[in-house]
C-alpha cells in the first residue's frame, strides 16, 4: 500500500491575529485545547519551539525543565500525537537583539549555544530527534555592523556543538531571506546544505523549506526542494503562499499561485517524500479579520488543497506528458496541465 502522507503544524499557527499595526483580535486558546484540535483537523505532529513546550525554560532548573517537558509528551500521548521537531526560540530574548549564534557579544553568543543545548533536551524528553534552526536575527539591519564570513564560520560552530552534544539529533535548517533582519544569513537551501555539507556529520543536517520563504528569495520552493531531496536531505516542509515580494504572509497553502502549489506536490511526489515517513508541516496564518470560531479554517484548508492536489498529480495523463515531452511541444503540455488544473 502506497505511505500516507502525514501533517503538522505549530501552536502559533492558531493565534490571535495581532500584527505590527495592532493587537490581538481574537482570544487566546490554551494549548491543551489547541492540542485537542489536531486530530480533528487531520494533523498528527506538532511542531514546538522550545518554549512553546516549556514557557520558562529561562528561569527554571534543568530537571524541572524536564519534567515540564514529559508533562507536554505525556499530553501528545494522550491525544494520540507525536512532536515533530523542537526549534529554539532565540528571536525573542533580548541576548537574541543582534542575533543569539552571530551575536556581536560573546556572552549573546554563549548564551545562544546553552539555549540551543536545552532546547535539544526538550526535543529528546518530547520524543523527537529533529531541530528546526530558523536563523531569525542571524544577519543584519546594515552589513557593515558584522563580519558575514565569521558569522558563517559561528553558524557551523553552533551545528557542529550540538551535533557533538547530542549524537542522535538530526538539525534541519530552514532558509529564510529576510524579516526580521534586512540580509538573513543562510537565505537559501543551498546555504543550508553547504553549511551541512562542511559540518562535522553532514549525515544529521539538512534542510526545512518554507514556501513562503523561497518565494521571498526569488526562487521557486518546488526546485529548493527538489534540489534538497536530490541529497536526500528533505527533513521537513513548511507548506504555505506567498503573494509577492512583501512581508512573510503565511497564507494558506496554493491560496496565491495554485500551479507553483501544484509543483510543490509534484515534485514531493516524484521524490517519493511519504515514504520517508516525514511530516508535511504547514506554517500558515489565519487572516486577521476571521473571527475566533473559524480561525482555525486555514489548517484543514490547506490539508484539504494539498491532498486534492495529490489526486491532481497521480491522475495527470501520463501519456500526454511523455508525447509532448518526446515532441517537445512545451506549449502542449503546460496547455494539459492548466486545463487538468481546471477540472478538464
Ligand atoms: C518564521 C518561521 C518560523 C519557523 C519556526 O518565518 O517560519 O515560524 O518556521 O521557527
Ligand atoms: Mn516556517
Amino acid at each position: 500500500m502506497a505511505a500516507e502522507y502525514r501533517f503538522s503544524f505549530g501552536p502559533w499557527n492558531i493565534h490571535e491575529g495581532a500584527d505590527p499595526f495592532g493587537p490581538a483580535v481574537r482570544p487566546s486558546l490554551e494549548f491543551a485545547k489547541k492540542l485537542k484540535m489536531y486530530k480533528q483537523l487531520g494533523f498528527d505532529g506538532v511542531q514546538f519551539h522550545d518554549d512553546d513546550a516549556v514557557p520558562n525554560m529561562e528561569h527554571v532548573s534543568p530537571a524541572e525543565m524536564q519534567r515540564q517537558a514529559k508533562d507536554v509528551k505525556k499530553m501528545l500521548d494522550d491525544e494520540g500525537l507525536v512532536a515533530e521537531f523542537v526549534a529554539p526560540r532565540l528571536w525573542e530574548d533580548p541576548r537574541g537583539v543582534d542575533g543569539g549564534f552571530t551575536a556581536n557579544d560573546a556572552k549573546c553568543r554563549d548564551w545562544a549555544i546553552e539555549r540551543l543545548k536545552r532546547c535539544n533536551d526538550i526535543g529528546n524528553a518530547l520524543g523527537t530527534r529533529l531541530r528546526v534552526l530558523w536563523l531569525a536575527r542571524e544577519g543584519t539591519y546594515i552589513r557593515e555592523s558584522k563580519n558575514a564570513i565569521e558569522a558563517y564560520q559561528y553558524l557551523l560552530e553552533a551545528l557542529n556543538t550540538l551535533l557533538r552534544y547530542d549524537n542522535q539529533c538530526e538539525i534541519a535548517i530552514e532558509p529564510k531571506p529576510n524579516e526580521p533582519m534586512d540580509h538573513a544569513y543562510c537565505p537559501t537551501i543551498g546555504h543550508a546544505i553547504a553549511l551541512a555539507l562542511k559540518s562535522i556529520d553532514p549525515n544529521r543536517v539538512g534542510g526545512l523549506i518554507e514556501t513562503a520563504h523561497a518565494l521571498l528569495a526569488g526562487l521557486d520552493p518546488a526546485d529548493e526542494m527538489a534540489f534538497a531531496m536530490s541529497i536526500g536531505k528533505l527533513y521537513s516542509v513548511h507548506l504555505n503562499d506567498q503573494n509577492g515580494l512583501k512581508f512573510d504572509q503565511d497564507k494558506s497553502f496554493a491560496a496565491a499561485n495554485l500551479r507553483t502549489a501544484y509543483n510543490q506536490v509534484r515534485v514531493l511526489e516524484l521524490g517519493g517524500y511519504p515514504e520517508t515517513g516525514r511530516f508535511i508541516g504547514l506554517d500558515v496564518k489565519a487572516m486577521r479579520t476571521q473571527k475566533f470560531e473559524t480561525s482555525h479554517k486555514h489548517l484543514s484548508n490547506s490539508r484539504t488543497i494539498f491532498l486534492k492536489l495529490v489526486e491532481k498529480v497521480r491522475t495527470f495523463p501520463r501519456d500526454v506528458e511523455a508525447q509532448c515531452i518526446a515532441d517537445r511541444d512545451y506549449e502542449a503540455l503546460e496547455l494539459a496541465v492548466l486545463q487538468h488544473l481546471m477540472g478538464g
